[in-house]
């Protein structure tokens, strides 16, 4: 067995001083509002915090850079579509500090690496390009003149094209991202990994298969009609708060709420909303009408339970549970599915799953009788070994229902990043349709990669092997969101130029290539003008609507580029201004890179006229009316495994969740209101009666180690604090658990990394 070297500058282990408190039974309300006020007026300036916060997320303002939930397409509320944690992205993005050039002078590399993330984040806003030359222990600045040059000369120094690799994060814009793939197909490669990888892949992989679409299929309105909403695997209070005034609508209008998670998360079990004062005093909903406590990764063996008895019921009054239209229409392989189904006990599947029958029988109660349901989910489903076949299971109990195709009813996996989606509809993956490609030769009259390219995982293990030349990140932080720290570092190690895009100092900074690149960007938030005109960029939320975005704030230094005017520089010096893509046009007029997206995306006729209508447009989606664009055209049900989960006595399951002071890898603060936890990050989260069992006391600092590939990770000084979570389950944040998540442990199909169902053992901590 290996045992993996630490290395300081990737995680400080240090710890500060936990307080835990008890778990809140109310979620937003004044508490929400006074913290993100105070947020704002920390870290802004306060003219800039309230035009801010009075743009957010309006007709004619920015999209908020926080999450991807939709805005409602009639009334918006005054104070802009508002939420504590839109309120923090903004104060994060916005804020007064700065980071110069001094600031790189004063502190070397090293030094930085040896700082919390929280830390990191606090120093400010970067302010202009700064250069590591190899060897060199401090970043100095570079002309941008000079950074595209870098740039270009590492790309015509690739042996074959696919030595460059071109990341994305998710708020990059739609135009930033059409021209950003357009340069990198140019460039010769699909290499095109992106944060989505890491996230929803395993929901288009399964969606693509059984109903033709890789995306959600219900509106905002869908939401606020559905019968019955089943949450799985979600932390909307945190992630997605302006989702809870919608489930809010959905359970005045009738609707119930079935929240299934090994955690019982405040924020979705309780809601005080903040934009209805009267609210405030009387108290709020309780959300969820049923909880049903999973184990980690057990959603499998709990939906087959529940399809078990619906299929019971069906039985002894047929046509009463399913609906034998909509199957005998529209989908295949309703009877394999059925056989195998058969196969399966529901007492086994029960007692898997973890779930008390009396409460399976509940959902069973809730869901047979209802026809308009709506599943949401995001990471709890998405984030395992076998999470495709999660997706495809939650697709089974849809289709039996008839519940896909018509109004309040249909799959809707709730996205992260505000434009995740919209990047992939730009071409933002490394193995983009034929057709897609097909457009890009027409229209730009070049051959685009034939070759399929490299996905987050993949690129990790290709650097690592030294394959790798440039690595290029448009924003995010892929160091520290990406498995494996210790492998992932070394794979950056290995190349020899990494360059990042982005709007604040992170870690993936500070673990570097031979050479370095800091390439600081306009923020959401900020006033974009070229040629002394202001652009818009534009968005394409969860639902599928793409809407204008406009900054409004002065940008933080005269020095700082947009996202569009960096790729156009860049391209421009690799590979000249050639007639068919003049990148200078590009850049001068937004106007013009909505003009060619037309030509080559389905579904945005029209671009200019339709963006700036308020409120924007939606985009087409086969599967909302029953076409289902898979090869047989039907809508497919699928035959799965149960989940062989077996754990050892001194085993437990990880999960690797966001705290509520979090964006990611974007540490707002040091606390975890909802859940109680005050001042610390490196905790682990456990039921009471597994600590007792095995000898732990509250607060006890222990050590966590995983063994997978042979090879002994360990997460030094966690603290263990008990939590209502189920048996044998445990919870860390990302992303400092992510040292324990082996690059080998993804999910079959999506690769996407395993970064909820990682086996760990509790070790005392021996100082
Ligand atoms: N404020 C804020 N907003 C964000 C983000 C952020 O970091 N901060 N991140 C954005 C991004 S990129 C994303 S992808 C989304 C993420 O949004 P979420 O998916 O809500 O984020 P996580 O914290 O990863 O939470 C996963 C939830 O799934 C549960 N869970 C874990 N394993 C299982 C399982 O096996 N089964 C079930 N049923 N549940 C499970 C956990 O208890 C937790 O409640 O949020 C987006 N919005
Ligand atoms: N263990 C574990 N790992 C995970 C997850 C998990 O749940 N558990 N979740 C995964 C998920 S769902 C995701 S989406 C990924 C996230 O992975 P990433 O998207 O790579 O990470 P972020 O932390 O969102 O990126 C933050 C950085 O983006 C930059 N940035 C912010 N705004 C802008 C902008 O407007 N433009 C540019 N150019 N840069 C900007 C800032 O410099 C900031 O430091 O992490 C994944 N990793
Ligand atoms: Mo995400």
């Amino acid at each position: 067995m290996e045992k993996q070297p630490a290395d300081i500058s990737l995680t400080p282990l240090r710890l500060s001083h936990l307080h835990q408190g008890p778990m809140q039974h109310k979620a937003v309300g004044i508490p929400a509002i006074v913290s993100s006020v105070k947020q704002m007026l920390t870290y802004m300036h306060a003219k800039d915090a309230w035009k801010a916060a009075f743009a957010l997320n309006q007709k004619g303002g920015f999209d908020c850079p926080g999450c991807a939930w939709p805005d409602p397409d009639d009334e918006r509320s005054q104070i802009g579509e508002y939420c504590e944690n839109g309120i923090k992205a903004i104060a994060e993005e916005a804020q007064k500090k700065q980071v110069t050039a001094d600031f790189f002078t004063q502190h070397c590399v090293q030094e930085i690496g040896s700082w919390t993330d929280f830390e990191i984040g606090k120093k400010g806003r970067l302010t202009q390009p700064m250069f590591l030359k190899e060897g060199a222990t401090h970043y100095a600045p570079v002309s941008w003149d000079e950074a595209f040059e870098i740039i270009a000369g590492e790309l015509r120094n690739r042996q074959s094209p696919d030595e460059a690799i071109f990341y994305t994060s998710g708020r990059t814009s739609n135009e930033a991202a059409f021209l950003y793939q357009l340069f990198a197909r140019m460039a010769g490669t699909n290499n095109l990994p992106d944060c989505s990888n890491m996230c929803h892949e395993s929901s288009g992989a399964g969606l693509n298969d059984t109903i033709g679409v890789g995306k959600g299929t219900v509106s905002l309105e869908d939401i606020h009609e559905a019968e019955l909403l089943i949450i799985m695997g979600q932390n909307p209070g945190t992630n997605h708060p302006r989702m809870l005034s919608a489930l809010e609508k959905c359970k005045k209008n009738g609707g119930k709420i079935i929240a299934v998670n090994p955690l019982p998360e405040p924020g979705l079990m309780y809601f005080i909303d903040p934009q209805n004062p009267g609210k405030i005093v009387t108290g709020g909903t309780a959300l969820a009408d049923l909880f049903l406590q999973v184990r980690i990764n057990e959603d499998v063996a709990l939906l087959k339970a529940i399809m078990l008895l619906l299929l019971d019921a069906e039985e002894k009054n047929e046509g009463s549970v399913f609906d034998k239209n909509f199957i005998h229409a529209h989908t295949a392989g309703y009877h394999d599915f059925i056989s195998n189904l058969k196969n399966h006990s529901a007492e086994v599947c029960i007692g898997q799953s973890g779930v008390a029958r009396e409460l399976v029988e509940a959902a069973v109660a809730l869901i047979k009788e209802r026809n308009k349901i709506i599943v949401c989910w995001a990471m709890g489903l998405t984030q395992h070994k076998n999470a495709v076949d999660n997706i495809k299971e939650v697709v089974n109990l849809l289709l039996l229902k008839g519940s896909i195709g018509k109004k309040g009813a249909g799959v809707c996996p709730v996205r992260g990043h505000s434009n995740v989606q919209g990047d992939r509809t730009m071409g933002i993956w490394e193995k983009m349709p034929d057709a897609f490609m097909q457009r890009l030769q027409e229209v730009f009259h070049f051959e685009p990669p034939k070759k399929h390219g490299l996905d987050v995982v993949e690129s990790i293990k290709t650097m690592h092997a030294g394959n790798v030349k440039l690595f290029f990140a448009m924003g995010g932080n892929f160091l520290s969101a990406t498995p494996d720290t210790a492998f992932t570092a070394q794979a950056l190690r290995n190349t020899n130029l990494t360059v990042h895009v982005s709007t604040k100092l992170n870690r993936s900074h500070l673990v570097h290539g031979k050479q370095a690149l800091i390439l600081p960007c306009l923020g959401r938030t900020e006033i974009d003008l070229q040629d002394g005109k202001p652009q818009f960029v534009s968005c394409e939320n969860s639902m599928g609507v793409v809407q204008m975005s406009k900054g409004v704030l002065q940008p933080h230094s005269k020095t700082l580029l947009s996202e569009v005017a960096i790729i156009c520089g860049v391209a421009k010096k690799a590979l000249g201004n050639s007639t068919t893509i003049n990148w200078d046009l590009m850049q001068s007029n937004y106007d013009h890179i909505r003009d060619v997206i037309e030509k080559v995306v389905p579904g945005f006729d029209n671009y200019n006229e339709r963006v700036r209508k308020p409120g924007g447009f939606y985009l087409p989606n086969a599967a909302k009316e029953k076409h289902f664009n898979t090869k047989n055209g039907k809508a497919n049900f699928s035959v799965l495994p149960l989940p062989a989960n077996r754990l050892a006595d001194d085993e437990y399951m990880m999960m690797t969740i966001r705290s509520h002071d979090q964006f990611n890898t974007t540490i707002y603060g040091m606390n975890d209101r909802y859940r109680g936890i005050h001042n610390e990050r490196r905790i682990v989260m456990m039921n009471e009666a597994d600590m007792l069992a095995a000898g732990f006391t509250k607060h006890a600092v222990t050590d966590l180690v995983s063994f997978y590939d042979n090879t002994e990770r360990v997460a030094s000084n966690f603290i263990v604090v008990p939590m209502p979570i189920a048996r044998k389950c445990v919870a860390t944040y990302f992303p400092e658990a992510n040292v324990l998540v082996s690059i080998n442990q993804v999910a079959h199909t999506s690769n996407t990394p395993a970064s909820k169902s990682v086996v760990v053992k509790i070790r005392k901590h021996n100082t």
